[in-house]
C-alpha cells in the first residue's frame, strides 16, 4: 500500500487493477495452482467479463497470465460468466463456464480446454466447437441459468453437475448428467430447490469425511463421507451451505434435519462480506481449499478513482466439525510463511472497561491470534429469548455496549486516539441450558468517511466457554479484515476504509469493555510480509 493508494492488500489476491470478482476454475495441475477469476479489463465497475488468470505453488505468490476466455463466439458474446474445473480421468483439466449471449443475458454453458496439456501453466484454452453444450429448456428462464459446477463422476461411470436457476420462484440447483462430457441430459426433478430461496448462484457440491479433517477428492461416494451444497443468495450476498446424504439412485440432496438454508439457524461459510466462492480438491496435500470474493464496501465512485475493485479471501480449508453439524474452515497454512517478528503476550488479565495496545508489529498487515479464559460465567446476561437474530443483535450491542460478560475482543485498523476501529468482539450469554456465545465484527466506526457502508456483523459461535477456551484470529490487511472465531466455527469477513489508521499510524489493541474481567492466556502477533501477487 502506498500513500495514495492505502487500501491496497499485501498478501489478499487482486489485479493490478480494474474491476474483479468470482473466483473461477481453482484447480492444481502438475503441482501448480491456477486461479481464474471474473474480470473486466476495462474498467473497476462489472462489464466485459473475461475469465482472467493467475497460477501460484504456494497459494500465495501469484503470478498474472493472459485472459484465458474473453467474448469472441455467439455463445458467449456478452461475457464469459461463472464456471468451475473439472479434473477428468488421466489428470485432464476441462472448464464449464457461462456465456451470456446478449443483451438481455440470456445464458448457455460451454466447455473449453487447455490447448496444449504440456504446459503446465495451462495458458491457452480452446472453446469446444460444438459449443453451447447446454441451453435451457422449459420451464428454466434462460436469463437465470448459470455457473456450472465442478462435475463428479458416479460409479455407474456418467458425469453429473450443477446448473444454479430459479424455476417457479424456487431457487434451484439442476442436476445434468453426461457419459462424455460433451452430451448433457437433465435431470427432472431438481437437484434440490427451495421455495423460501431466490436464484441460486455458484452452486458447489462437494464430499466431506465424517472421520478426518482431509479433503477427498468431488467424485468420492460411500462410506464415512457426507456431503455439502452451497448456493450463493443475493440481497444481501451471501454463501450458506447446507450439510446432508447425496442420493445417488434418487439423483438427490437430502439435507440432514438440523441444515436448512433459510432462517436464523441457516448455516454461512462467512457472515460478512464473502460472496460467490468455489472449492476445489488439491490433491497434492489432501485438503479441500475454498475461494471467495470479497466486494468493496465503498462507493462506486471511489472504487473508479482508486481504479480497482474487489479481493479475493485467504483461500481457507474447510472440513466436518466433529459434531457433523457445521463445516471448520481455517487460513491455508501457507500463509503463516508470511509471518515475522512475533509479538507474544501471556496471563494478561483485562479488566472491565479497559484496553491494551499490541505493539512491535505493523498493525495495518498482521496477523494475530488471541486466547481468552472467561472465568465468571455464572455472571453472564441473560439471554432475551426474542435476541434470535445474531447480526441485529450485535448492531444493537455494538462495541460500546456494556454487557456483564463483553464485549472483549480485537480493535483493529484502528487510529491512536480510537476515533478509527473495526472491533471484533465476543459477548457471553447465558441461555436455556447452556452458555451462548455471540461473535460480532462492527465497523459502523471504521472509518472518518461515511460515504463508505460500514455495517455490523454478527453470527453465534458453537463454543461452551465451559469446556473451552475462546479463541480470536484476524487476518488484518489495509482494507479487509478476516476472522476466525473457535478456531473457525464461525468466520466473518469485513471490509474497513480508515482515513487516519493507515500504514504506520494502524494501531492493534485488546479490549474488554464489559463489566467483569477476562483473561487474555495468549496472544501472538505478527507482522505480515508482502506477497507477490501478479
Ligand atoms: N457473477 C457472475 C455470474 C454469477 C455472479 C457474473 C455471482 O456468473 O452468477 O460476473 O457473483
Amino acid at each position: 500500500a502506498s500513500t495514495n493508494q492505502p487500501y491496497r492488500t499485501g498478501f489478499h489476491f487482486q489485479p493490478a487493477k480494474n474491476w474483479m470478482n468470482d473466483p473461477n476454475g481453482p484447480m492444481i495441475y502438475r503441482g501448480i495452482y491456477h486461479l481464474f477469476y471474473q474480470y473486466n479489463p476495462y474498467a473497476a465497475v462489472w462489464g466485459n467479463i473475461t475469465w482472467a488468470h493467475s497460477t501460484s505453488t504456494d497459494l500465495i505468490n501469484w503470478t498474472p497470465h493472459d485472459i484465458a476466455l474473453a467474448p469472441s463466439a455467439p455463445f458467449d458474446s456478452h461475457g464469459c460468466y461463472s464456471g468451475s474445473a473439472t479434473i477428468r480421468p488421466g489428470g485432464r483439466p476441462a472448464i464449464f463456464y457461462t456465456g451470456s449471449i446478449d443483451s438481455f443475458t440470456n445464458q448457455v454453458q460451454n466447455l473449453a480446454v487447455p490447448k496444449n496439456y504440456s504446459d503446465p501453466y495451462l495458458r491457452e484454452w480452446l472453446k469446444y466447437t460444438y459449443n453451447p453444450l447446454i441451453s435451457a429448456t422449459r420451464p428454466i428462464d434462460a436469463t437465470s441459468f448459470r455457473d456450472p459446477s465442478t462435475a463428479w463422476l458416479g460409479p455407474d461411470k456418467r458425469w453429473r453437475m450443477l446448473i444454479g436457476s430459479v424455476i417457479d420462484n424456487k431457487g434451484s440447483a439442476i442436476l445434468y448428467t453426461s457419459k462424455d462430457f460433451k452430451h448433457w441430459i437433465k435431470v427432472e426433478q431438481p437437484f434440490y430447490s427451495d421455495a423460501k430461496t431466490k436464484m441460486w448462484e455458484c452452486p458447489d457440491f462437494y464430499p466431506v469425511s465424517t472421520v478426518y479433517q482431509k479433503g477427498v477428492d468431488t467424485s468420492i461416494y460411500g462410506p464415512n463421507i457426507k456431503h455439502v451444497l452451497k448456493t450463493s443468495l443475493n440481497e444481501p450476498q451471501r454463501d450458506c451451505y447446507m450439510i446432508g446424504t447425496y442420493d445417488i439412485g434418487q439423483n438427490k440432496f437430502i439435507p440432514d434435519p438440523e441444515s436448512s438454508l433459510s432462517g436464523d439457524s441457516g448455516l454461512r461459510y462467512d457472515y460478512g462480506k464473502f460472496y460467490a466462492s468455489k472449492s476445489f480438491f488439491d490433491s497434492a496435500k489432501n485438503r479441500r481449499i475454498l475461494w471467495a470474493w470479497v466486494p468493496e464496501s465503498s462507493s462506486e465512485e471511489d472504487n473508479k478513482k482508486k481504479g480497482w475493485a474487489g479481493l479475493q479471501a485467504i483461500p481457507r480449508s474447510l472440513w466436518l466439525e466433529k459434531s457433523g453439524k457445521q463445516l471448520v474452515q481455517w487460513p491455508a497454512v501457507e500463509i503463516e510463511s508470511l509471518r515475522l517478528n512475533e509479538v507474544k503476550l501471556q496471563n494478561r488479565f483485562l479488566q472491565g472497561g479497559s484496553v491494551l495496545e499490541v505493539s512491535g508489529i505493523t498493525a495495518a498487515q498482521a496477523d494475530v491470534e488471541i486466547l481468552f479464559d472467561v472465568i465468571e460465567l455464572d455472571r453472564a446476561e441473560v439471554l432475551d429469548p426474542s435476541w434470535t437474530n445474531p447480526q441485529v443483535l450485535c448492531s444493537r450491542k455494538s462495541a460500546l455496549v456494556k454487557s456483564a460478560l463483553g464485549p472483549f475482543g480485537l480493535l483493529v485498523l484502528a487510529s491512536k486516539g480510537l476515533e478509527e476501529q473495526t472491533a471484533v468482539f465476543f459477548r457471553i450469554f447465558k441461555g436455556q441450558d447452556k452458555h451462548v456465545v455471540l461473535m460480532c465484527s462492527d465497523q459502523s466506526r471504521s472509518s472518518l468517511d461515511n460515504t463508505n457502508d460500514r455495517p455490523t456483523y454478527g453470527a453465534f459461535l458453537n463454543v461452551d466457554p465451559v469446556q473451552e477456551r475462546l479463541s480470536l484470529r484476524s487476518l488484518i490487511d489495509h482494507s479487509i479484515v478476516e476472522s476466525f472465531g473457535g478456531g473457525g466455527k464461525t468466520c466473518i469477513t469485513a471490509r474497513a476504509y480508515p482515513t487516519l489508521a493507515i500504514d504506520g499510524d494502524a494501531h492493534l489493541y485488546a479490549f474488554n469493555y464489559g463489566i467483569e474481567g477476562v483473561s487474555i492466556s495468549n496472544l501472538s502477533a505478527w507482522s505480515m510480509k508482502k506477497a507477490q501477487i501478479n
